[in-house]
């Protein structure tokens, strides 16, 4: 077994007593009561999900595994020569909460190298749909297309015990997460770069080898590196993570439940606002005959944007109260690597307008920019300028993060999600309106 796995095992083992407990002893005590608004308003602020791979506080942001951003960049082993960690090794931290040594990560690395090729009829299968359907729609078949290679479903189908299921869902959590980088990056370089797909190099970490088979120079790799940790997690209730997990606790396997998160993620209030600030801030500059907005004209088009009944994208969350730290992290390699790209001015400048407006519109309880505010700029400093692949990246990050979680899921036995509708009727009669 490798180190991981046993890591993970043992802290499998400490954590389902806990469970046991908490469900003997203590099953009655509330968490939480549920308003009509709540019902009705998309089960906003309800204390009901459970997951200890990450925790999102509303003015801090998202620690994983109990680290605040800063803290798990600096805490896990980096690639010799980069300024970001392994992806490997974050996988590591997220599945056990133990922040690997670099022979651990490397025994990962070693691992996802072993994992990494992708069945042709995978590629084949992307060959055959049309060259214009959405690279998320790519992704998502591409991943259920995979669905044979299922370890659970056939352990399942032998009639595996409950508590053994931890383990065939990490090892199609693991077959997964290796073979997605060359997935993305097949999609991109078929639809965009006149499908001139470039071999893994066998010899690289998951985030060089992405830059690699994307034909991206560093510092690309180390954009990919952070770009997929950034990514990765943000508790269990976004639409995502929570879809990932809804559809798992059905004992679909891990193929099933990440196309059906990826699909999610395909939203334009969720993961594809990534795509929107871009094209929102390319469709001003295009009327503006290319040229950037002053901060006046800024102002006017969040306006116009606003009063046609549009989100601004990339402000805004549904629990965030302050500055999303993911868009801090990236603001910070921006200062380091980009300062003085045209786009990203234009993203600091939306900084200093956007929130002001979005509070005086009086709408938005969250005017502050989340992490899709600024992702899309890096990418495209970097010659990703097809901004409908950004969502592309993003769930590759996202998939370390619903992975992980379908995994202890499976660990903890938590059972078929399955809440309790009512009628109008009746939360009328509650109310009591007669
Ligand atoms: N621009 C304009 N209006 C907004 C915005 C925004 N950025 N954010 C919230 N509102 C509106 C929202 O539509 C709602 O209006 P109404 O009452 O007419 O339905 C009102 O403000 C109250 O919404 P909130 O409670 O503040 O936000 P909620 O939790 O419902 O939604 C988002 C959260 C993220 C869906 C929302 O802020 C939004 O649409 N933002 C823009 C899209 C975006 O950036 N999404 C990415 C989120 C991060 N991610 O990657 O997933
Ligand atoms: C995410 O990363 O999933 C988004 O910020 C949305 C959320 O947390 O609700």
């Amino acid at each position: 077994m490798s180190q991981l796995k046993d890591t993970l095992f043992r802290k499998i083992e400490e954590q389902r007593p806990r469970v046991t407990r908490l469900l003997k002893e203590y099953g009655q005590v509330e968490l939480d009561k549920v308003t009509i608004a709540q019902a009705i308003g998309g089960v906003r602020g309800v204390k009901c999900l459970v997951t200890d791979i990450s925790y999102l506080d509303p003015e801090e942001g998202v620690r994983f595994r109990g680290k605040t951003i800063p803290e798990t960049f600096a805490a896990l082993p980096k690639v010799p020569g980069s300024e970001y960690p392994y992806v490997e090794g974050f996988w590591y931290f997220l599945l056990t909460g133990e922040v690997p040594t670099m022979e651990q990560t490397l025994e990962v690395v070693a691992d996802f190298q072993a994992r990494r090729p992708v069945p042709q009829y995978v590629f084949d299968a992307l060959r055959a749909m049309p060259r214009d359907l959405h690279p998320m729609a790519m992704l998502s078949a591409a991943i259920v297309v995979m669905q044979g290679e299922s370890i659970f479903a056939k352990r399942y189908n032998e009639g595996m015990g409950k508590g053994d299921l931890w383990d065939p869902m990490y090892e199609d959590s693991c077959n997964l997460l290796a073979k997605l980088p060359a997935i993305a990056a097949y999609i991109y370089r078929l639809k965009y770069k006149g499908d001139t797909p470039i071999p893994s190099d066998p010899e690289l970490d998951f985030g060089g080898d992405f830059a690699h088979m994307m034909g991206i120079a560093p510092p690309y790799d180390d954009v990919a590196r952070m770009y997929f940790i950034l990514h990765s997690d943000h508790e269990s209730g976004n639409v995502s993570a929570h879809t990932t997990r809804l559809v798992a606790s059905a004992l679909a396997d891990a193929y099933y439940s990440l196309s059906a998160g990826v699909n999610g993620l395909s939203g334009p209030l969720h993961g594809l606002a990534n795509q929107e600030v871009l094209r929102w801030i390319q469709s001003k500059m295009e009327k503006l005959g290319g040229k950037l907005p002053t901060e006046e004209e800024l102002e006017r088009y969040l306006w116009d944007t606003l009063n046609s009944g549009q989100v601004i994208p990339g402000y805004g969350h549904a629990v965030l109260r302050r500055t999303d730290p993911r868009f801090s992290a990236q603001m910070e390699f921006c200062e380091k690597y980009l300062p003085n790209d045209d786009l990203y001015r234009l993203v600091k400048m939306l900084y200093k307008v956007a929130p002001k407006v979005l509070q005086e519109h009086g709408k938005a309880r969250n005017p502050w920019p989340n992490v899709d505010a600024q992702s899309g700029v890096i990418q495209w400093h970097y010659g990703i300028t097809q901004y409908e692949y950004y969502t592309v990246l993003f769930a590759v990050g996202r998939a370390l993060g619903v992975l992980a979680n379908i995994t202890w899921d499976r660990a903890l036995g938590y059972p078929l999600e399955r809440p309790k509708s009512i009628t109008l009727d009746m939360m009328e009669k509650t109310a009591g309106i007669q």
